[in-house]
């Protein structure tokens, strides 16, 4: 009977399919941000992995509030997103950014998609990753954000199948990436595919198509697109959105000509940091933040330097593009 019952109101013709509105209880958006999405001006997201794991104190602390301010420079809010105490938080105060750079890194969780339930039932606090922020950039209506480099597959990741959820999250969430590309530190050419498989949108900004690899101008992958300004951005996004397709872009911004690192150098360094890991058996969601950390060590801060500069370099173009995409009023 019961049975029926559900069956029947499943078979109605004008049955809809409930969708869970609960997530905004769990939010929490600030007003200035709230405002901006209301009245249609532009907003740019910004991530916290990289405050709580990405980036050794104080350098953490000091870039997270410079990005903040270049977003505004250019006419944008910046919403820079987190969880604190289990709510996920859109847009932090400084007193909320110092304590998720601050604070002894065992209390602060690593968040990804599969992460979110748990920060949420536990009230924990955690930076987000490129996935977990665009998931509540969405939730909020943000549309666009702005990181120094997503997740990818990792090297041998076609055989430990360590590969980013920011990958698959691109595929399935419709906020547009700007990055300086995935880091020399990942398999590229094996990121690009699976970004294809995906359905992702991937171009490369003002680079000749040339896909960036965070801290060199030029992977050696193409980019299947290229993209010359603002506008040109504007209305590949504007396309993305009225083609309703639910999935996301990545916009490859290459690194400041005077900042990025020898090549060679380079490669040295993450050849080293690679065999370090194997030899520590790092692994799971703690590669990604050893790699960074000994990369920087190798480099003796050279990496950060250049993490650094990207890192605003994009929060100004992803700004711009905002800008663009709501008008062009700032
Ligand atoms: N790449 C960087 N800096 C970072 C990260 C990636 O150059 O801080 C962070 C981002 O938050 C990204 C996450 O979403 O690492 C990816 O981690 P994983 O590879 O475990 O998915
Ligand atoms: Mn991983």
């Amino acid at each position: 009977m019961l049975l029926r019952n559900i069956a029947g109101t499943l078979l109605r013709p004008n049955y809809k399919w409930p969708t869970s509105r609960h997530f905004h209880s769990l939010l929490d958006i600030h007003p200035n941000i709230r405002n901006a999405l209301n009245q249609k001006k532009p907003v740019v997201a910004l991530e916290s992995t990289i405050i709580t794991h990405g980036m050794p104190y104080p350098h953490n602390m000091e870039t997270a509030l410079e990005v903040e301010d270049v977003v505004k420079t250019v006419g944008a809010t910046p919403a820079t997103i987190a969880c604190l105490d289990g709510r996920l938080k859109v847009g932090l105060t400084m007193e909320e950014i110092a304590k998720l750079a601050e604070v002894e890194k065992a209390d602060v969780l690593k968040c990804s998609r599969r992460d979110l339930p748990y920060v949420v039932a536990n009230g924990k606090c955690a930076g987000t990753t490129v996935a977990a922020t665009m998931i509540i950039a969405h939730m909020a209506g943000i549309k666009i954000f702005a990181t120094g480099g997503v997740g990818g597959v990792h090297r041998d990741g076609h055989i430990s199948l360590d590969v980013s959820a920011d990958l698959v999250e691109l595929g399935r969430t419709p906020v547009v990436v700007v990055s300086s590309g995935v880091k020399s530190i990942l398999d590229i050419p094996r990121t690009l595919e699976y970004l294809e498989t995906q359905g992702v949108s991937v171009a490369a900004y003002n680079n000749e198509g040339k896909f960036p690899d965070f801290y060199t101008r030029d992977s050696g992958c193409k980019a299947p697109y290229n993209l010359k300004g603002p506008q040109d951005a504007a209305a590949l996004i504007k396309a993305l959105q009225d083609l309703n397709l639910q999935s996301g872009m990545l916009i490859g911004v290459p690194i400041p000509e005077d900042y990025a690192l020898d090549k060679d150098m380079v490669r040295k360094a993450i050849d080293e940091a690679h065999k370090e890991a194997l030899a520590k058996g790092v692994e799971g969601k703690n590669v990604t933040p050893f790699m960074l950390a000994a990369v920087a060590n190798i480099t003796k801060g050279n990496s950060l330097r250049a993490n650094i500069a990207l890192i605003k370099n994009n929060a100004k173009v992803a700004a711009e593009i905002a800008c663009e995409l709501s008008g062009g009023d700032g």
